[in-house]
């Protein structure tokens, strides 16, 4: 049996958000709003195709693809750069690579007993978060 990311999460621990937001070029207005969100993400998945919705009280991003299928991603309303976007599995973890104008950007998610991991890269800059089930 695969794993499966499908639920709705709620955020707990969000370690250098603000690194990740500074290398993606997020203006500091917007940093000082967004570092104290508590976003939620609620995934659906079924097999290979996946929908992450990730929900806050500030703005919402969108995400549905399928597992080794290249998209084009727009980042609406995160830093609005586009690029493609691959998603793949390696062993039980999800790997996205967003190919475009900054080096070294993707995430990661995995599962490690009950919580919900995501690891965001951009340049240098790793940013940890981790949610539990709501
Ligand atoms: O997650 O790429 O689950 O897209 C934060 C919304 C969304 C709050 C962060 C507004 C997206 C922030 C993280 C304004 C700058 C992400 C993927 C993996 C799915």
């Amino acid at each position: 049996m695969p794993v499966d990311f499908s639920g709705t999460w709620n955020l707990v621990s969000n370690d250098n958000f603000e690194g990740y937001m500074v290398a993606l070029g997020i203006d500091f207005a917007t940093r000082k709003i967004a570092k104290v969100l508590k976003p939620q993400k609620v995934i659906k998945q079924d097999g290979d195709s996946f929908h992450i919705h990730t929900t806050s009280t500030f703005r919402d991003y969108l995400l549905e693809f399928k597992v080794g299928q290249e998209f084009e991603e727009d980042n609406k309303g995160l830093d609005n750069r586009k690029c493609k976007s691959l998603v793949t599995w390696e062993n039980d973890k999800l790997v996205c690579v967003q190919t475009g104008e900054k080096k070294n950007r993707g995430w990661t998610h995995w599962l490690e007993g009950d919580d919900l991991h995501l690891e965001l890269r951009c340049e240098n800059q790793v940013c940890r978060q981790v949610f539990k089930r709501a």
